[in-house]
């Protein structure tokens, strides 16, 4: 497969110093639930470490029409099970279930994050995102809200997967997630905050309204999923994923149980109770196992008084108003 040429950085140090130009003059915030400051980049809240490597993605990922998909979330709305679900699909003729690299992979390793491991380093990997990638088709993800992802993704025929998830068990998941180890509570206080106070890539509404607008406008090239219904009904939207990336499942694939033999291997028991995923950690900072936890719809149901529960919910209301979300 041909793919363009497009230059890389050999060095980001011009870029080092840019951004740390950029961070004097951005608004910083302390963030819910962060320990790094949060700056405020092109309308999202971005941790100050983050937002050198998402210039550098915005300025040099190049991106290609055949080869590329792009899994797109707000954190704690199922991008690991998304990884997996569109992993398994894409390389389904490659590997079976007892040979595939989810079994000994984690999956943020199998589908990389640009702004976390593709633009992390001063040299970004030339073997994914040089001129020859050693890997077709390529398979990112990222958090970057959809004004501010690299032109190269929205001008190109590339392929953008997004998962929501209902804000408030987005809550519940983003408290355990990083407090992890450490004692405290979940109240309704965090709920309240997580809206008002500047959480990294958000505001969350922004977020996904952004990605909602857009698989409205081109829903060729961006589709939206949400982790409730794929809980719902795991075979059919994944039917409706493995079309839209461009990998349908055949009638003698779905006879003979592809469809549900994916689905039970990227089920959240089957890859919680994986050694690669109960140990070790994934960038040194996360503990793998903390990306698998309950997996459940409506646990914020478990935090909350009525009262707040209907206050929350009006102002879900609001913020979505009109959108048809
Ligand atoms: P990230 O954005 O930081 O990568 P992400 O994977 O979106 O995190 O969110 C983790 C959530 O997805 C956890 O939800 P919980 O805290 O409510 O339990 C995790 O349990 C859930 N999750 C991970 N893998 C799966 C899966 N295979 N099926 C269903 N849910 C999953």
């Amino acid at each position: 497969m041909e793919h363009p040429n497009f230059t890389i950085p050999t060095s980001t140090e011009d870029l080092d110093q840019e951004v740390q130009e950029l961070l004097l003059s951005l608004p910083r915030e302390e963030g819910w639930f962060m320990s790094a400051k949060l700056c405020l980049y092109q309308g999202f809240w971005w941790p100050d470490n983050l937002l050198r490597n998402v210039i550098c993605a915005q300025r040099h990922f190049q991106s290609h029409d055949q080869d590329i998909i792009i899994l797109v979330s707000f954190p704690k709305c199922g991008t690991t099970w998304l990884k997996t679900l569109i992993f398994s699909i894409v390389n389904r003729s490659r590997y079976t279930s007892s040979n595939t690299p989810l079994l000994t992979t984690p999956p943020h390793k199998l589908v990389p994050f640009l702004e976390l491991d593709v633009f992390d380093k001063k040299e970004p990997p030339v073997d994914l995102i040089g001129t020859t990638p050693s890997i077709s088709p390529r398979l990112f993800s990222t958090h970057i809200p959809y004004s501010s992802l690299p032109e190269s993704i929205t001008k190109s025929n590339c392929r953008v997967v997004y998962i929501c998830r209902n804000p408030f068990d987005v809550v519940v998941s983003w408290f355990h997630f990083a407090t992890e180890g450490k004692p405290g509570k979940l109240d309704e206080e965090h709920f309240d905050s997580f809206f008002k106070r500047q959480v990294a890539v958000g505001p969350f509404w922004d977020h996904v309204l952004g990605y909602w607008k857009e698989s409205l406008e081109k829903p060729h090239k961006t589709s939206f999923f949400m982790y409730e219904d794929l809980k719902g009904d795991i075979v059919f939207n994944l039917k409706r994923l493995a079309e839209f990336i461009g990998y349908p499942f055949s009638i003698e694939e779905e006879k003979r149980g592809v469809i549900q033999e994916i689905a039970d291997l990227c089920s959240l028991k089957k890859l919680k109770d994986l050694e690669v995923n109960k140990s070790g950690s994934y960038l040194e900072n996360y503990a793998n196992n903390s990306f698998f936890r309950k997996g459940e719809v409506g646990d914020w149901a478990n935090y909350l008084s009525s009262t707040v529960m209907q206050r929350l919910e009006k102002l879900m209301q609001e913020k979505l108003s009109g959108s048809g979300l």
